[in-house]
């Protein structure tokens, strides 16, 4: 494997390990907060980015590279509201999708097609998972403080309402 492009593959696999406990710190919070909806959607979350880094770490060593089992910030323990939560889940997504696409061009500097095929999944779940995010901001904005609304958008998103479930759903066979 070309240098540059487990480099580069090495910085992603921090970046989604980081995603996961970032969304463990969110639903924790939740969970205090009694909000059961918001923060079983936020587990599943974090699950979700740590097969993401466990796919990656798969693919550099199946390619002869060496994956780095990389440490991690501490994430942020409180959050301001339930709209703070998501507005930073958008945030932190469209980072992500950014530093994807930069994996993008160093696998086509390298002239790396393998990797530049294997990331396409990346990139298809980065679109889905920012599209749920807006979607359940958007939600969030609407509801903003009323109490009565702010148990009904937690009670829909234990019951994956207001999900969105991703085209391609995730195998993590695959
Ligand atoms: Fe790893 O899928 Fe988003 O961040």
């Amino acid at each position: 494997m070309k240098e540059q492009v487990e480099k580069a593959l090495n910085s992603q696999i921090q970046k989604e390990g980081q995603s996961s406990h970032f969304y463990l710190a969110m639903a924790n919070w939740a969970e205090r907060q009694g909000l059961n909806g918001t923060s079983s959607f936020m587990y599943k979350q974090s699950d979700e980015e740590r097969f993401h880094m466990l796919k990656l770490v798969k693919f550099v060593n199946e390619r002869g590279g060496r994956a780095l089992i990389p440490s991690f910030e501490k994430p942020q323990e409180e959050f301001e509201s339930l709209m703070h939560v998501f507005e930073l889940l958008l945030e932190h997504e469209i980072k992500v999708t950014e530093s994807i696409n930069k994996l993008v061009e160093v696998c086509l500097q390298e002239k790396d097609y393998t990797t530049h095929n294997f990331i396409q999944w990346y990139l298809a779940e980065q679109l889905e998972e920012e599209a749920q995010a807006r979607t359940i901001l958007d939600k969030a904005k609407l509801v903003g403080e009323d109490k009565a609304g702010l148990y009904l958008f937690d009670r829909d998103l234990e019951n994956s309402a207001i999900q969105i479930q991703p085209a391609n759903t995730v195998n993590p066979e695959t």
